[in-house]
């Protein structure tokens, strides 16, 4: 399943629980981005996360699901991507949901499909930082402390660094492209612009690209090719 991912350079994150019209979604689709990723932190329900399943199931992209309520555990997509927060004193986040989960549904669980995220979240002003608690207010040296439990201790193959709705600090991501040497470095956050994506293009391997699009459709579609063709800076 780590080999499904390895190719995803840019990756658009669609929310169930926003609107997004027909032309819209197909404009995204066909956008030549390497995949969706299905997910939200409010507002998911399974009856929501069907509806876009069945809508983007029309056309031929990879699509994964961030299951981050067990509720809207949807079954049909091609891989499910399960967010374990480091940076949170609450170990709800960060191992709990997951047992109550394996405990309730182990024997419908597709193992084979899944794959860890260790998430370090770093925007304090974010649904998903209020929603867990997060402890946000990292210093680089902290942040690449927790990437690398994620990366070494662990051995998880996604490592996310998470700003949700905000562009991130660049030294920071920086300082843990250092360090991450065996997951794949996930950036999420505030991109709006072709500059914002090919700064996080040229640190991490793959950039997730979610809120602009339900805000301005034609940058949104510009950071595909950005993404692509930004060679990563090389770190030995
Ligand atoms: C959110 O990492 C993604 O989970 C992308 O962030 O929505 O701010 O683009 P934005």
């Amino acid at each position: 399943m780590q080999q499904m991912i390895k190719p995803w350079r840019h990756v658009f994150k669609l929310d169930p629980d926003r609107e997004l019209g027909d032309q819209d979604l197909e404009a995204i689709c066909l956008s030549g981005t390497d995949a969706l990723l299905i997910g939200g932190s409010t507002g998911i329900t399974y009856a929501n996360t069907v509806k876009l399943l069945s809508r983007v199931r029309q056309y031929d992209l990879p699509c994964a699901l961030e299951v981050s309520d067990l509720e809207a555990a949807v079954p049909g997509f091609d891989l499910y991507l399960i967010p374990m927060v480091l940076n949170t004193p609450d170990p709800d986040w960060i191992v709990g949901q997951h047992r109550r989960a394996i405990e309730r549904y182990g024997f419908l669980i597709p193992w084979d499909l899944l794959l860890t995220e260790g998430y370090i979240v770093l925007n304090g002003d974010s649904s998903v930082a209020r929603l867990t608690s997060a402890e946000t207010s990292l210093s680089a040296a902290e942040a690449a402390a927790y990437a690398q439990v994620a990366d070494k201790l662990m051995s998880l193959p996604i490592v996310y660094l998470e700003y949700s709705g905000m562009f991130g600090d660049m030294d920071t991501v920086r300082t843990v492209r250092e360090t991450v040497e065996y997951g794949q470095l996930f950036y999420g956050g505030g991109i709006t612009s072709v500059h914002e994506a090919e700064q996080a293009a040229a640190l991490c391997d793959t950039v997730v690209v979610g809120n602009i699009i339900y805000r301005d459709m034609q940058q949104a579609l510009l950071t595909v090719e950005t993404v692509q063709k930004t060679q990563q800076l090389k770190y030995d």
